[in-house]
């Protein structure tokens, strides 16, 4: 091994995980000898009500991507995440909802979750919704949202959730992309004590957009709301007229499960499609490998199911699997800063699966919220959304896990659907920042600039080689987008938009983002996206945006602003224009620091130059590059000397 730090396995962790380190080479070597063989095998762990013939049939041919899994197979999830466990399963709890007071908190069985599922499916089925149709979820994180999720994949309709921190704007771009003719939402969400006004921004999305027949609302805080009669239903007193039966859609492997909008370095978000059978299976099978699940382990992951990582390991992967699954409706801290340990004591929570922006924020609050709680329950902990810096990785390992729970820091995206490289608990030596080795049926490939494929220790861009059952099969509406965004840079091979270092032991130390896309508190945010945000104000003429290290979201917003002929920089301009861009996209788009800049350094031919205005941002002036194509060099100067101070 390499003089990194390695925290090797514990010896009952060897013991007792589902795979050691022997199992996991021989389980790797055969998942990419053999893949039809491998899947075909792991596909057994969902039930199938048409058995699969063919296993594997993809192409990464840049003139013709194809991918499809167990494509004549035939299956229900919503039957395989509940109504499949009932013979043993009908009294467990599968969810266990902490709310965001901490005096709130229910237990829901798996009978329960069953007919609540059913009552939401018949709402939906009474309605006409059907196979294939698209269901807009605006939820918070209530226990509704996963009766909606899992309703809709009952009757084959296609989910397509989208983050209550989202702006009516916003939310109106993504019902008209999928056409959506139905939303289920609540009165409003609640978040650290404060109200969101969730279904006001219904409203305001549909008056923008229309197209919706109906819209089922969730009554969570009593706030006041508006209702139309004819249009708008309480789910309440629609599950009142209902029956809690309901029969699952035959839907085919490759049929669509549900569509997530994620932003690009181009252009409006993507609708990412994920399909049925290849997801499922992948999200099972990573929820109990990865997290080492064992029937009755109490497993808490506390993202938001509005972003994969809630879809994935929330829903789909711990429910597949006869889970008890957390769902956590507050934030890390409130009312105080030891709420999440709190919830840990509180439920005996033994896997815990979070983001480093949660882990830095909670760190900068000390060691005494945590140390004044007993977290003996915990047995393993875990890391996903943007790379873990090594200090926070030790801090959550020693203050938060006692030097007793290894650390799973989980690399993937909410294009491949589940965990493509991370450490298994029981298998893999562990080193602080690293996402270490691949999963099952996972080949990557670190590239050159030019595509040549780099071997041994070395820095590039990461691809994958091949499919794997989780992979999105296209972008909803827009397959050519699909192919150009992500099979074009480097024909033949899946390119990621990350940059990444593989160390001497084969070790993968994910670096970032190499396209124009920041990673925000975790969150994926398109430069482009808060560009045509502040153009649209209409005292701005021109805006370039940029990341920057931040000390606890990893990367803020740096944005830099030309201003209409004849507008005056101020500071009320500044506070105008950052509340401009959270009403037009929503508060996770909110610029960090704004720069007013006369000019913006261009190239002859009117290009941008990127580069530079990162240059800046990051305060590395040194390193400006080659100005020398610039039109007009004299602009940089300007630009490192009005350069905004970090907060
Ligand atoms: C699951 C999720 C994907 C991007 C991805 C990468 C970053 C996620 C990471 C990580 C380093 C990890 N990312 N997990 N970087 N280490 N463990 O976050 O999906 O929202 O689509 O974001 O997040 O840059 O490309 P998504």
């Amino acid at each position: 091994m390499s003089d990194d730090k390695i925290y090797d396995v514990p010896a009952e962790w060897r013991q007792r995980a589902w795979v050691d380190d022997a199992k996991y080479q021989e389980m790797y070597a055969r998942s990419v000898k053999d893949p039809d063989g491998f899947w075909a095998e792991q596909a057994k762990r969902i039930d199938w009500i048409e058995p699969f013939t063919k296993v594997k049939n993809t192409t990464y041919d840049p003139h013709n991507v194809s991918i499809k899994w167990f494509e004549d197979g035939t299956l229900n999830a919503c039957y395989n995440c509940i109504d499949r466990h009932l013979p043993e399963r009908a009294d467990q709890v599968a969810i266990i909802w902490e709310g965001d007071d901490p005096k709130d908190s229910k237990k829901i069985t798996y009978q329960e979750l069953h007919d609540e599922v059913c009552r939401m499916a018949d709402i939906l089925r009474n309605r006409n919704v059907e196979k294939g149709d698209r269901v807009t979820i605006y939820l918070p994180m209530i226990p509704e949202a996963v009766y909606a999720m899992l309703a809709c994949a009952r009757l084959g309709a296609v989910h397509s959730v989208v983050f209550g921190g989202f702006s009516p704007e916003s939310l109106a771009g993504r019902i008209e992309d999928c056409q959506s003719k139905v939303v289920i939402t609540a009165d409003e969400g609640v978040r650290g004590g404060r109200k969101v006004p969730l279904k006001a921004n219904v409203d305001a999305a549909i008056a923008k957009v229309g197209g919706v027949d109906f819209v089922v609302v969730v009554k969570h805080t009593g706030g006041a709301i508006d209702m139309d009669p004819v249009r708008d239903v309480w789910y309440h007193e629609g599950a009142a007229v209902v029956t809690s039966e309901c029969p699952c859609e035959e839907m085919n492997a490759e049929d669509p499960l549900f569509i997530l909008y994620t932003s690009g370095s181009t252009g409006k978000p993507k609708g990412v499609l994920h399909t049925t059978g290849g997801y499922l299976v992948y999200a099972s099978m990573t929820h109990q490998y990865v997290f080492d699940y064992h029937d009755g382990d109490i497993y808490w992951c506390t993202a938001d199911v509005g972003w994969v990582t809630g879809h994935s390991y929330i829903v789909y992967g711990p429910l597949s699997n006869g889970a008890i699954t957390l769902m956590f409706e507050g934030v890390p801290n409130y009312p105080t800063n030891s709420r999440f340990w709190e919830v840990c004591d509180k439920h005996q929570v033994n896997i815990l699966y979070t983001a480093p922006t949660a882990i830095r924020a909670l760190m900068q609050g000390g060691n005494d919220p945590v140390t004044k709680t007993s977290r003996k329950s915990l047995r393993l902990l875990g890391s996903v959304g943007e790379p873990i810096n090594p200090e926070a990785w030790e801090w959550y390992y020693h203050v938060v896990g006692d030097d007793r729970c290894p650390i799973v820091d989980t690399w993937w995206q909410t294009e491949t659907g589940g965990i493509l490289i991370t450490p298994l608990p029981g298998a893999t030596k562990l080193k602080p920042g690293s996402a270490t080795r691949p999963f099952f049926g996972v080949q990557p490939e670190i590239v050159d600039a030019e595509g040549k494929v780099l071997e041994g220790a070395t820095t590039g861009n990461l691809c994958i080689a091949d499919s794997w059952p989780g992979q999105m099969r296209t972008v909803y509406g827009d397959h050519q987008r699909f192919i150009d965004t992500y099979f074009k840079t480097y024909p033949g091979k899946y390119f990621t938009g990350d940059g990444c270092r593989r160390d001497a032991d084969g070790y993968y130390w994910i670096t970032g983002r190499v396209d124009d896309v920041i990673n925000v508190a975790g969150h994926r945010m398109g430069t482009a996206e808060v560009e045509s945000a502040l153009v649209a104000h209409t005292k701005v003429s021109e805006a370039a945006v940029v990341g920057y290290p931040h000390d606890i979201k990893g990367q803020g917003i740096y944005a830099y602003v030309t201003l209409m002929a004849g507008e005056k920089p101020t500071e009320e301009l500044r506070k105008e224009l950052v509340a401009w861009v959270r009403k037009e996209i929503g508060p996770i788009a909110s610029p960090d620091l704004i720069q007013f800049a006369p000019g913006l350094p261009k190239t002859r031919s009117g290009k941008i130059m990127r580069r530079i205005l990162r240059k800046i941002a990051e305060d590395d002036f040194g390193n400006l590059g080659d100005t020398t194509t610039l039109a007009d060099p004299a602009v940089v100067d300007d630009l490192v000397t009005n350069r905004q101070n970090k907060k």
